[in-house]
């Protein structure tokens, strides 16, 4: 079977995607989706706790007006459930699953360069081909559980949280292990410790939180956001991460300690990721960071009870939302119960995992049930998971050894018509995600349209525009602390044997916005367009 395109992946980016190429330009398209229904993200990660980071109002497309009036979240943060629902609307409403595979993942894409095409297949043995190749595959959906030896020893059960089963786990009575304190884990565990007999908490790197605040959302909210879509988008489409509130434009030392205080305070009462919004030197400065750092380790002290306890959750070791901030519910009030442990890795490190369950340097702790909490193989993993060959059978698995190089996280040289939407290079997990999708795929069906209406067969990024881009993306992250936090995902620190380079471009949407139009404005400049 041939179409015109293959989006590879049915979250908010291939449904986008479909619409747009199926809809806008008239283009014959086939969705592959590994999962057994729309959702991406949001079909996998279904762990007790989860729930959008972003604010509802700002987590959805904004390309239809129609489609904003229509639908409308329950709570600020909308959980995976109601997530799934949303999409569900979007689909039946543009009519999207005819054209979606479901339960199909795909091994391998190779790039025929004799006939122009690509040539696709499925891990059933499955085969198309298509013009244009366009992975809508995720930032975060390769999960990483670590290599830590003895885990097929253990007779208890085991789940990673970004593959959740889909029936719920019953920790009822059981003793529960979890691993990992970033977002997830920082979700996770207030909920499990809610029906677990006991949870240890197994913390190598101590993490700041700020707390969600998320409730029900009032009608005159609800109201209000609808009656403000346009601004709303305005906002979104124009702010540094995609969000729908503006970063504080006045520096730390440009107040005084006292009225400092006191707007974190209102930030901390207010809660959410707009904690990061409240100067705009935090993610830039030092020692303007290092304020909201103290702020945040103070509350931690006062909230934890046990000395011991509270010391270890607020041993932070990097700058502020230098690591992806979580938000969260009750996650610090949950070390008072007395059914929750924490142990600190840091001094006291896993060993290995017995057939009783975890064994750290000085202790064992029996478990019943162990939640990996620990991740993704981010950007580059779910591309790399497929066999993906460009010209002449070049393999992307040998071309980013090194680590990923793209141009503008679109494009990747030596693979003609393949494009990657949020692909590493691009703002992607620095931002509210939907926006930033929206964004790229917009770009990328003008960029076919443009093809299509010049008579050209291929758009290909130059070996020079991308090597340039690498080195704006590395120059944007070394302006802010994110490069400090070494030992974080974005720089794929988190899965070992990763090459360490800082992934995501950290120069802001809005200004990624502006490059992307600029370039298409010049006839897609650093990109080679051919005719067959
Ligand atoms: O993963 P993480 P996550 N032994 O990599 C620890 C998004 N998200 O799933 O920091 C012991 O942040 C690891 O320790 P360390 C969001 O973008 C969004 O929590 O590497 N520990 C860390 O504590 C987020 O950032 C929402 O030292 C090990 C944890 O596991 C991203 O997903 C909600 C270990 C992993 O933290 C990933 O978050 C939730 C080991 N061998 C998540 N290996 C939204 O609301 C790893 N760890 C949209």
């Amino acid at each position: 079977m041939h179409f015109d395109a293959v989006v590879i992946g049915a979250g908010f980016a291939g449904l986008y995607q479909l619409l747009c190429l199926r809809d806008r330009l008239g283009l014959k398209v086939q969705v592959i989706e590994a999962g057994g229904d729309l959702g991406g993200t949001w079909y996998w990660n279904r762990y007790p706790g989860a729930r959008c980071d972003s604010e509802s109002h700002a987590y959805r497309y904004f390309f239809s007006r129609e489609l904003a009036a229509e639908w409308q979240a329950s709570e600020r943060y909308p959980g995976p459930a109601e997530i799934r629902a949303y999409l569900d609307h979007v689909a039946r409403k543009f009519d999207l699953r005819r054209d979606i595979r479901f339960n199909t993942r795909v091994a391998a894409a190779h790039f025929d360069q004799a006939a122009g095409l690509w040539r696709i297949q499925t891990e059933a043995g499955g085969r198309c081909t298509a013009a244009f190749l366009i992975t809508a595959v995720g930032c975060l959906s390769s999960a990483n559980v670590p290599a830590i030896a003895g885990l097929a020893d253990f007779r208890g059960k085991w789940y990673h949280t970004g593959q959740w089963p889909h029936e719920g786990v019953d920790f009822r009575g059981k003793r529960v292990g979890q691993i990992g304190t970033g977002s997830t884990g920082i979700q996770a565990a207030p909920v499990i410790a809610q029906s677990a007999a006991h949870l240890t908490v197994f913390q190598r790197t101590a993490n700041y939180s700020v707390p969600a605040r998320n409730a029900p959302l009032a009608p005159e909210f609800k109201r209000w956001a609808r009656e403000h879509f346009e601004q709303i988008r305005e906002i979104v489409q124009s702010t540094l991460n995609g969000h729908a509130f503006r970063i504080e434009q006045r520096n730390v030392a440009d107040v005084t300690p006292a009225e400092r205080q006191a707007i974190y305070e209102a930030a901390w009462e207010k809660g959410g990721l707009q904690f990061r919004a409240t100067f705009k030197d935090l993610l830039t400065d030092r020692a303007a960071n290092a304020t909201a750092a103290e702020f945040l380790k103070a509350r931690i002290r006062a909230v934890v009870k046990d000395p011991a306890t509270a010391e270890a959750l607020a041993d932070i070791d990097h700058p502020y939302a230098a690591k992806r901030p979580p938000i969260d519910t009750d996650y610090f009030e949950t070390f008072n119960r007395p059914n929750v442990t924490l142990v600190n890795l840091r001094q006291d490190p896993i060993e290995c995992i017995t057939a009783q369950g975890i064994r750290t340097k000085s202790s064992r702790h029996p478990l019943d049930i162990i939640v990996f909490a620990t991740g993704f193989d981010a950007l580059t993993g779910p591309l790399l998971k497929m066999d993906i060959r460009g010209r002449g059978g070049r393999s992307l698995r040998e071309d980013w050894k090194g680590g990923p190089s793209t141009y503008l996280g679109l494009q990747v040289p030596g693979y003609p018509n393949l494009f990657t939407i949020t692909g590493p290079g691009s703002p992607s997990v620095l931002t509210n995600m939907p926006v930033a999708i929206e964004q790229h795929v917009e770009w990328i069906t003008e960029c076919i349209g443009h093809l299509r209406k010049t008579g050209m067969a291929t758009v290909e990024a130059s070996d020079t525009a991308a090597t340039a881009w690498g080195a704006q993306v590395d120059e944007a992250a070394r302006a802010t602390l994110l490069w400090d936090a070494k030992h974080s995902w974005y720089f794929g620190a988190n899965v070992a044997g990763k090459p360490q380079v800082f992934m995501p471009y950290a120069g802001g949407l809005n200004k990624y916005r502006k490059i992307c139009q600029g370039i298409a404005a010049r006839g897609y400049e650093g990109f080679v367009l051919a005719r067959a």
